[in-house]
């Protein structure tokens, strides 16, 4: 095993960071680190927390690594800002309430902004996460703004997923019900200390009962994250549905399979859109004069780009 991989692997935070920055920035480096970690990946429990804007994640996230230090594990958090890379607040915001625990070596924290690369975040997220995983995080926290579709992708790498809800805030039970319904595991109304928390819990209540319950019944969890309340209740169902979604976790080659399919799209994607705009002109047109049939062109096309990579 190689000295960097060690040091990862035994919890070293320089390594750490420089392992997260590779695969962060795609550096030459970045493929190397993947490939040794992927033996050493599937440990942590990776939660993801998503929520409309000012619901109060971060503070919620801080409550809850403060439950989670308390029992004795460390913590790992991807912070995604899909905002614009200038503006920047939200990141610097984020550090500044996730201190904290900038003086505790079990806790670390890493902000990605988007950078606008095309389907790039959730790749790089997930990359994060891994590093994170292998370098023998127990939890792994990944917050985003449940706003757009790349969040929603970002929050799906989660095998349990958290929506953060704030209370009267009817708007943002209209934006949770079209966009991350769906996906959360456990909902928590926080600023529970606010009146209306109570309606806000109920509505999603209501809306939860039309949902097909399986195994798991999505529970409605009340939290005032400034003063730490509701969190171990939090922690709790956090650990319990990480549990059961354990056990429906795929087999490790079937996973490598899924992964390896998925990478492969990515990469036929981003190899056709890398081609130059008169390569791809030409395949269009021949597409809508019923020259060329729509897979045959793709076919083509890709054959093309994978000539040129
Ligand atoms: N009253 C009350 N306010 C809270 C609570 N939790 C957080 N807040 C406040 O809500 C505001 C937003 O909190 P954040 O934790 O930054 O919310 P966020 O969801 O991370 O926000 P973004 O990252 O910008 O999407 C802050 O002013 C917090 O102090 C709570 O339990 N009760
Ligand atoms: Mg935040």
């Amino acid at each position: 095993m190689s000295d960097w991989l060690e040091r990862l692997r035994a919890g070293d935070r320089a390594t750490l960071a420089r392992a997260i920055t590779a695969v962060e920035n795609e550096t030459p480096e970045a493929r190397a680190v993947l490939k040794a970690i992927f033996p050493h990946l599937g440990k942590a429990l990776v939660v993801g927390i998503t929520g409309p804007p000012g619901a109060g994640k971060s503070t919620l996230i801080n409550a809850y690594i403060e439950t989670l230090r308390a029992r004795g594990q460390t913590v790992g958090v991807v912070a995604v800002d899909p905002s614009s890379p200038i503006t920047g607040g939200a990141i610097l915001g984020d550090r500044i309430r996730m201190g904290g625990h900038s003086g505790d070596p079990g806790v670390f924290v890493r902000s990605l902004a988007s950078r606008g690369h095309l389907g790039g975040l959730s790749r790089t997220a997930a990359h994060v996460i891994d590093v994170m995983d292998a370098s023998g995080r127990d939890v792994v926290i990944v917050e985003t703004v449940g706003a757009g579709q790349s969040e929603v992708e970002v929050a799906e790498i989660a095998p349990t997923k958290v929506v953060v809800a704030a209370p009267g805030l009817g708007d943002d039970i209209q934006a949770i019900k079209a966009g991350i319904l769906e996906i959360a595991d456990i909902f928590v109304v926080n600023k529970a200390d606010l009146p209306l928390a109570d309606r806000t819990a109920g509505q999603l209540l209501d809306m939860l009962r039309l949902k097909d319950h399986g195994e798991w019944r999505i529970p409605v969890l009340k939290t005032v994250a400034l003063k730490n309340e509701g969190i171990e209740a939090l922690a709790d169902a956090i650990a319990q549905h990480a549990k059961l979604a354990e056990t429906s976790r795929p087999a490790p080659r079937a996973r490598a399979a899924k992964l390896i399919a998925a990478q492969a799209a990515d990469l036929a994607r981003r190899s056709i859109q890398a081609l130059e705009e008169k390569v791809i002109d030409d395949y269009c047109d021949q597409v809508l004069s019923g020259a060329l049939e729509l897979e045959e062109a793709a076919q083509r096309a890709l054959a093309k780009a994978i000539a040129r990579s």
